[in-house]
């Protein structure tokens, strides 16, 4: 198997974390998306989204992060996607959940436009407004991942870590770009000390870490 990723790609982490995590036999394939790599006939042949990640399992090729977790996890049996029916529902719920309102809200809103140029609007208004509304929108979400998603269990799906933290988890620390702490978020916090215990956190993550220490002094609007 072989995914096509980028590391410091949000949507990349939680399927290398995972790979890493349960040595699963994939190998990885940087694709150089800073330097429009994925725009090129290669890649655009394989993925015409001209995204990463893409997973290549034999002739068998697939993209979306949140649908690739859900393949390997029933590919490898692994408990972090459980067969139960009402314990895997739960998971598929909340990984729609990060994926839809809270990602356009927080990654795309609030996060992309401060840290990727195309993702500059076209005046300073525009540009403001989109920030603005994303903060706003973002809060009202991550006060719902603070008190019911999380509430008092280590986990956002119980006692036990899911594909679902992996993806989650991965969206949430993006902010550490923009320097989001989540103060006043304690379940937040929390749960992200708990997913950070993954031997493999540091290394997947490192990338990640560097370009956030880039950043690091930027007048940011956060959470
Ligand atoms: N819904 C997709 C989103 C993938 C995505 O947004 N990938 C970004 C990196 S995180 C990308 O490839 N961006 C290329 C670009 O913006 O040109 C998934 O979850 O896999």
């Amino acid at each position: 198997m072989k995914l096509y990723m980028h590391p410091a790609s949000t949507a990349s982490r939680p399927v290398r974390l995972l790979i890493a995590e349960k040595k699963l036999p994939v190998e990885e394939h940087v694709v150089d998306i800073l330097s429009g790599e994925h725009y090129k006939d290669e890649y655009t042949a394989l993925n015409p989204s001209r995204q990463v990640p893409f997973l290549e399992d034999g002739d068998f090729r697939m993209t979306e992060s949140s649908a690739i977790l859900k393949y390997l996890g029933s590919k490898f049996e692994l408990p972090e996607y459980p067969t139960d029916l009402k314990k895997r529902a739960r998971v598929d719920e909340v990984m729609d959940w990060f994926n839809t309102q809270f990602m356009r809200d927080f990654a795309y809103g609030l996060l992309y436009p401060q840290v990727f140029p195309h993702h500059k609007r076209p005046s300073d208004e525009i540009h403001q407004g989109v920030i603005a509304w994303g903060k706003d929108k973002a809060q009202v979400w991550f006060g719902v991942l603070d008190k019911h998603i999380i509430g008092s269990k280590p986990y956002t799906c119980g006692d036990s870590i899911t594909i679902a933290d992996y993806f989650g988890g991965c969206i949430v620390t993006a902010g550490e770009l923009i320097g989001c702490t989540y103060e006043g978020l304690p379940n937040v916090q929390r749960w992200l000390g708990n997913v950070k215990q993954l031997s493999s956190w540091a290394s997947v993550n490192e990338v990640l870490y560097g370009f956030a220490a880039s950043l690091k002094d930027k007048p940011f609007a956060r959470l």
